[in-house]
C-alpha cells in the first residue's frame, strides 16, 4: 500500500492577470458577468495593489510549499509522504483540478484544509462540498479540517503580531491602553445568522483568545469587505466603525483582520488604502497587524490539523 497521503490545500484564488479579472469575477458571481462599471471598479482596486504578481497567488503558492515542508519535518508523519496540492475556489487550479491531480498521482487517501480559520457554510462548507464530490468520483477517501480558529499556535502567531504593533504605537508616542484594537473579518449576508452558522461566534472566540493572550482590554469586533447586493450583510462595517470611534475621541486604531491569513485585495486595498484614507480624514492613526502569510507558527497550525485529521482516517 502506498504511503502517500494527499493534502488538498484550498484557498480563495485570485486572477492570473489583469485580463483574467472578468472571468474571475464572473465565477464569484456564479456565472453572471459583472456590469462594465463593476468590472472597472474591481480592476482599479487590483491596479492599486498589484505590482506584477497578484499578491494572493504568491502567498498561496508559498503557503502550500511551506506546509509540505513542515509536514515532512513532523515526527508524527514519519513513514508517510504528505503531498500538497492546491485547489482554488474561484481561479485555476480549481478545487476540482487539485483533486484530479491527486487522482492522477495515484493518491487514495487525502486530507482537505482551507487557508481560512473560521467555518461558514458559505465559505469552508462550500469548499469541502466541491472537494468531496470530486474525491468521490475518483474513489479517494478524504477527511476535512473544518476550522482551526482556536488552535494555540494560531492564537500565539496573531497575539505576537498585535503586541508588536502596539509596541510601535508606543514608540510613536501613543498610550498602549488607549489604542483601540479592531478585530475584523469578511462580512457575509445576514441570513447566515438564521441558518445557525458558527462563523460570527468563531470569529469572536478568536478575537477574545488573542485579546487575552496579548493582554488587551480595549478591543471590539467589526466586519469588512461586505458585498454590494440587495440583501443585508453583517455589520457594522469597519468604515462606519471608524466614524463612531472618531466621535468617541479614539485617536489610535490597530486593525487585526483575524479572518484572513494572507496579504490580498481585502487587506491591501480595503484596509491599507480605503480604511486608512477614512482614518486620515478623521485625523486618526491607523495601523494593521502583519498578515500571517507563511509564518512558521501558522504552518505548524495547518500541519498539526492535517496530521490529526489524517490520524482519524488512518
Ligand atoms: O486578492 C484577491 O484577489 C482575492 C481576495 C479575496 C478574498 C476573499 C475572501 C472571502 N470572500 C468571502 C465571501 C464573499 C462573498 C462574496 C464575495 C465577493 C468577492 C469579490 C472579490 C472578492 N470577494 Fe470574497 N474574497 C476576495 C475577493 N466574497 C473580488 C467580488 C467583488 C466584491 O464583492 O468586492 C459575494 C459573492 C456574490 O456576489 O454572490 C459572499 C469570504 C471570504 C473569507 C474566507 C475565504 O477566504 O474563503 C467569506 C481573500
Amino acid at each position: 500500500m502506498s504511503n502517500q497521503v494527499g493534502v488538498l490545500v484550498m484557498s480563495y484564488g485570485t486572477p492570473q492577470s489583469m485580463e483574467d479579472i472578468e472571468a474571475y469575477y464572473t465565477h464569484i458571481r456564479r456565472g453572471n458577468k459583472p456590469s462594465e462599471e463593476q468590472l472597472r471598479e474591481l480592476t482599479e482596486r487590483y491596479e492599486a495593489i498589484v505590482g506584477g504578481v497578484f499578491p494572493l497567488r504568491e502567498h498561496t503558492n508559498s503557503q502550500v510549499e511551506s506546509l509540505e515542508k513542515t509536514l515532512a519535518q513532523d515526527e508524527r508523519a514519519s513513514g508517510v509522504e504528505f503531498r500538497c496540492y492546491q485547489g482554488l475556489k474561484h481561479a485555476s487550479p480549481f478545487i476540482e483540478d487539485g483533486v484530479d491531480a491527486m487522482a492522477k498521482d495515484g493518491i487514495k487517501r487525502a486530507v482537505g484544509i482551507v487557508l481560512a480559520p473560521h467555518y461558514s457554510m458559505m465559505s469552508i462548507g462550500s469548499y469541502i462540498k466541491r472537494a468531496q464530490a470530486k474525491a468521490e468520483e475518483h474513489g479517494i477517501e478524504m477527511s476535512f479540517v473544518e476550522s482551526y480558529h482556536l488552535h494555540p499556535k494560531l492564537i500565539e502567531a496573531l497575539s505576537v503580531r498585535v503586541s508588536a504593533k502596539l509596541d510601535q504605537f508606543e514608540e510613536a508616542g501613543a498610550k498602549r491602553d488607549s489604542v483601540r484594537v479592531l478585530f475584523s473579518a469578511h462580512s457575509l449576508p445576514e441570513k447566515i445568522i438564521e441558518m445557525g452558522d458558527p462563523y460570527p461566534d468563531q470569529l469572536l472566540e478568536t478575537s477574545k483568545a488573542v485579546a487575552n493572550q496579548a493582554g488587551i482590554e480595549n478591543w471590539q469586533f467589526t466586519w469588512q469587505s461586505a458585498g454590494q447586493t440587495a440583501t443585508p450583510w453583517l455589520g457594522p462595517d469597519i468604515l462606519d466603525t471608524l466614524q463612531v470611534l472618531s466621535k468617541e475621541q479614539v485617536e489610535d486604531v490597530l486593525v487585526a483582520p483575524v479572518g484572513f491569513v494572507s496579504d490580498h485585495l481585502e487587506v491591501l486595498y480595503d484596509l491599507d488604502i480605503e480604511a486608512k484614507a477614512i482614518a486620515k480624514e478623521l485625523d486618526m492613526r491607523l495601523m494593521r497587524i502583519d498578515s500571517l502569510n507563511n509564518d512558521p507558527l501558522y504552518m505548524e497550525t495547518l500541519s498539526d490539523c492535517v496530521i490529526k485529521s489524517w490520524q482519524g482516517i488512518n
